[in-house]
């Protein structure tokens, strides 16, 4: 009787978390750039924005075809060198959004299960602060592609 409870408990919980997404957060234009095989890490960019009244904190992201997934914030110095490091939690103001694009900050896809094949696409999820996600479905464009248009 109280497994056919939890069972119950689990079934009526599963709507639930499936619909956890916020209407109020919108990603825009999804992109990643093909991979070249799978033994240096993948990228992908989107823009944030978030159209709610409250602000929102971007905590992470998941995506079945890396084995870690990071946001990573580039930065050049003054002597020209190109560093990358976690970018941490985002906060994103009511009304505001935030950009992942060549040269900033980008989606880190490490350790990839699979090649990124241009034209494909695959599911990324994005993860907020208190507990909401947000899925995705990013494009795959050309090995060369420097914006979502290309
Ligand atoms: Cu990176």
């Amino acid at each position: 009787m109280r497994r056919r409870l939890i069972a119950l408990a689990i079934m009526l919980l599963a709507p639930a978390i499936g619909m956890a997404a916020d209407p109020q957060i919108a990603v825009e234009e999804p992109w990643a750039r093909a991979s070249i095989g799978t033994s240096r890490p993948g990228a992908a960019y989107f823009t944030v924005r978030n159209a709610g009244d409250a602000p929102v904190t971007l905590t992470g992201i998941r995506t079945e075809v890396a084995g870690k997934a990071e946001i990573h914030e580039s930065s050049t110095s003054a002597n020209g060198v190109s560093t990358m490091a976690p970018a941490g939690d985002i906060t994103i103001a009511p009304g505001e959004a935030v950009a992942l694009e060549p040269g900033g900050l980008h989606a880190m896809l490490m350790q990839l299960n699979t090649p990124l094949v241009e034209g494909e696409t695959f599911p990324l999820t994005l993860v907020f602060e208190d507990g909401g996600e947000v899925p995705v479905e990013v494009p795959i464009l050309g090995i060369a592609a420097r914006g979502p248009s290309d």
